[in-house]
């Protein structure tokens, strides 16, 4: 089976002011859309069509670069369209909040380090809020369409992403230009904390 674009969970421009349509619109139809075509045309014709693409990931060091990269660009943003919504924002509920005021004191710390680590992010990547093997939360950052399910990223940043930022210039550029920090301030105002509670609260994929 080759693999499959879904739909954004909302309309393009649902998210505004804090993300602009035309971005939404190209983030989806063009740049998700570009992985997918390149992941399926390298899959084409090999066993790795009859696997999950979180199994493929967690074993890419097996496979091309085109389907690190590919491949992680169409899982990446998979996950990244639900964990935005426009009924969200604000500080979570639930597990999550007390699993985050437990590892990072508050949510304002929390807030601040993933901030840090989404600016820091030299080029193109991610910021990742994960959890570990042991249930524990850490934040993380990983470059280019790399994610923390991968065999190749660094021990420090292997777990399961429960919120993940893109901080490529794709994702904000047309609104932002050069300026990440403001994307990244608007994001908060947008994180889908039920999302982010359902994938804390869920088994190891
Ligand atoms: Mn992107």
């Amino acid at each position: 089976m080759a693999f499959e674009l879904r739909p954004l969970p909302y309309a393009p421009e649902a998210l505004e002011p804090y993300i602009d349509a035309t971005t939404m619109q190209l983030h989806h139809a063009k740049h998700h859309q570009a992985y997918l075509d390149k992941l399926n045309k390298a899959i084409e014709g090999t066993d790795l069509k009859e696997k999950t693409i979180e199994d493929i990931l967690k074993n890419v060091s097996n496979y091309s670069p085109i389907v690190r990269n590919n491949g992680g660009g169409y899982y990446n943003h998979n996950l990244f369209w639900p964990m935005l919504t426009p009924n969200g924002g604000g500080e979570p509920t639930g597990p999550i909040a007390e699993a985050i005021n437990q590892t990072f004191k508050d949510f304002a710390q929390f807030k601040q380090e993933f901030t840090q680590a989404a600016l820091n992010q030299f080029g193109s990547g991610w910021a990742w809020l994960c959890k570990n093997a042991t249930g524990d939360l850490f934040i993380c950052a990983t470059p280019n369409q790399d994610n923390p399910i991968m065999d190749v990223v660094e021990e420090k940043s292997k777990g399961m992403p429960l919120l993940g930022i893109d901080v490529w210039e794709h994702a904000y550029y047309l609104k932002y230009q050069n300026r990440r920090a403001e994307y990244i301030e608007a994001f908060w105002n947008i994180v889908n904390w039920a999302e982010v509670n359902k994938r804390f609260q869920a088994p190891k994929p």
